[in-house]
């Protein structure tokens, strides 16, 4: 047995120095309680301190993307532009860090590596790669759900002299790609986002595009001050409307089907919200994501207008995402992507006619022709969701590591606590809307419920808190029926896991909704935790 006595000891434990971890440090503290936050990277910002490739930029709005918890922080803070670029978002979420006065209580430059809970203490063991050791009672994952990066396993990969990057792992110092042969792997929303901007330092660049994204333009514009005090002289209400909507995001959700309006006026709308911009194109009519004749029209306007801007008739249908239904691998929202290929030194190399043979010294080798390359920008993506939570090694009753228990697919309740893992906590966890949201709306909705359940263990006396089972089981159950039926489940994406070699094919968000979720979780606080056990623990 080992002595708790011997460890520094805290009340919390929080992995993560992004939006989530931030605010759950905040909340913590709130309530009075010894937290400690360790954080691998070198700065606060999670997601937004990694990902700095250039043209690294949120596709939910600034007004949006934005901690709502503080009426003065967001009246006080200014954005410039419609979508926030990565470096703005960053110097956010560094203010936030030192007006909420955070910073004490972070350690950077430290990855978690294990949390053992000790039954016999009924703590949590927390170790890390820079030999801390300490013991918490709670134990509080905010690691984030696209922050586990992934570099395919490639023949040779080692043999490249030439600079490879990860658009996720970006040099805080900047790379001078000017006058430079860049080869870029992968088309989703990093590569189409940093593709554009590559294109204008590159000598020549050459995209290794698998399988082709739909995007839609973003129209990113700069942000007048008379707008942004119009969004905020009624802020609460907007957050509000927010919060009871499907995605987080004050999206023109279409109350009407595809086929409830004739051709001209379906074409009218997808060019409406063309002209608009973003993501709110998937809300065009409210069937697009459960039937597939609806989402072939949208995703037919989609290509033709790929073939309008493409001049290359060739290239405009390599372009063209074909056999999978929009949206279901993540809607891109560019700025000049498409148009890039017109560019004379830009060209587009099918992976799915000649894949990547092997890299070489120089370059790489393809089944129709090599390609000398001083340059490879990985945009190859995440191990999404449950990655950053399953290579730390969290043990829970039994010594039961999570990722065994989540062999077949991950198991928890709410997508918060996981049955055998007592005080553990994640924040957008498995099974909850997280990465199908505004991520900002579904962390605070996280972290408040959190908190709001540790007073009430405070109130009740209670030391313990886990989900049971039967509960977790049905959330799964529940959790893959609607993504069952949705078209979601017909494409090989990140959203399925399909991307990560071996990894369990399950949906892996839950596709409900925000607001039903949200009040789902209130449904459990106002019946007094049912599906929860407490209890006052063993003394230490
Ligand atoms: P994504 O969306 O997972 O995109 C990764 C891209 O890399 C995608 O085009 C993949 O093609 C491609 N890829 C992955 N592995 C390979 C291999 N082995 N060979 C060739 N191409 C490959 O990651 P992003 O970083 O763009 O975006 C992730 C999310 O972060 C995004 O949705 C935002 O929410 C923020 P595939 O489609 O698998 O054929």
């Amino acid at each position: 047995m080992s002595n708790t006595s011997a460890s520094p000891s805290y009340d919390a434990v929080v992995v993560g120095a992004g939006f989530a971890g931030l605010y759950m440090l905040h909340k913590l503290r709130q309530l009075g309680l010894r937290a400690r936050l360790y954080e691998a990277g070198d700065g606060v910002g999670g997601t937004w301190f990694w990902n700095r490739y250039p043209g690294a930029r949120c596709d939910v709005e600034s007004m949006q993307y934005s901690y709502s918890f503080d009426e003065a922080l967001q009246q006080e803070w200014q954005w410039s532009e419609r979508y926030p670029a990565q470096r703005e978002i960053l110097s956010y979420i560094n203010h936030v860090a030192d007006r909420f006065a955070l910073r004490p209580d972070i350690q950077l430059e430290t990855r978690v590596l294990s949390a053992d809970f000790e039954e016999a203490h009924a703590r949590w063991r927390v170790r890390t790669d820079q030999g801390d050791e300490v013991t918490a009672q709670f134990f509080i994952s905010a690691a984030g759900c696209l922050s586990a990066a992934r570099t395919p396993d490639m023949a040779g990969l080692d043999d490249f002299a030439g600079l490879r990057l990860h658009t996720s792992a970006w040099p805080q110092e900047g790379v001078d790609l000017r006058g430079k042969r860049v080869g870029v792997i992968g088309t989703g929303s990093s590569g189409i986002q940093t593709i554009p901007q590559l294109a204008q330092q590159a000598g020549q660049l050459v995209v290794f595009q698998r399988t082709p994204n739909f995007s839609i333009p973003a129209w990113n514009r700069p942000l007048p001050e008379q707008e942004q005090q119009a969004w905020k002289q009624n802020y609460q209400a907007h957050r509000e409307r927010a919060r009871n909507s499907r995605s987080g995001i004050l999206y023109d959700y279409a109350q009407r089907a595809t086929f409830e309006v004739d051709e001209a006026e379906r074409q009218a709308e997808y060019e409406r919200r063309w002209r608009k911009g973003g993501a709110n194109f998937n809300h065009c009519f409210n069937d697009i994501f459960v039937n597939a004749k609806s989402n072939e029209l949208a995703a037919e306007f989609v290509r033709e207008k790929i073939r309008a801007i493409v001049t290359d008739p060739e290239a405009a249908e390599r372009l063209s995402p074909k056999g999978y239904a929009l949206g279901t691998k993540r809607l891109c929202v560019d700025t000049d992507y498409y148009a890039t290929f017109n560019l004379p030194h830009v060209q587009l190399h099918d992976l799915q006619a000649a894949p990547i043979e092997r890299f070489t010294a120089t370059g790489l080798q393809t089944a129709s022709g090599d390609y000398a390359l001083d340059a490879v920008v990985f945009a190859t993506g995440f191990d999404a969701v449950t990655g950053a939570i399953e290579r730390m090694e969290i043990r829970g009753r039994q010594q039961r590591l999570l990722k065994d228990k989540w062999a077949a697919g991950p198991r928890a309740y709410l997508g918060l606590m996981v049955a055998d893992y007592p005080n553990f906590f994640m924040v957008t966890g498995p099974g909850s809307p997280s990465i199908l949201t505004n991520v900002i709306v579904s962390i605070e909705q996280h972290v408040e419920w959190i908190a709001e359940l540790l007073a009430h263990m405070r109130a009740q006396q209670q030391q313990l808190v886990e989900a049971q089972t039967e509960p977790e089981d049905r959330w799964v159950r529940h959790v893959a029926q609607v993504a069952e039926g949705t078209l979601f489940t017909t494409t090989n994406s990140w959203y399925m896991g399909a991307n990560v070699p071996g990894k369990p094919r399950v949906f892996l968000p839950y596709g409900g909704g925000f607001h039903i979720y949200a009040a789902l979780c209130r449904e459990e606080v106002a019946a007094g935790y049912p599906h929860f056990t407490f209890s006052p623990g063993t003394p230490a």
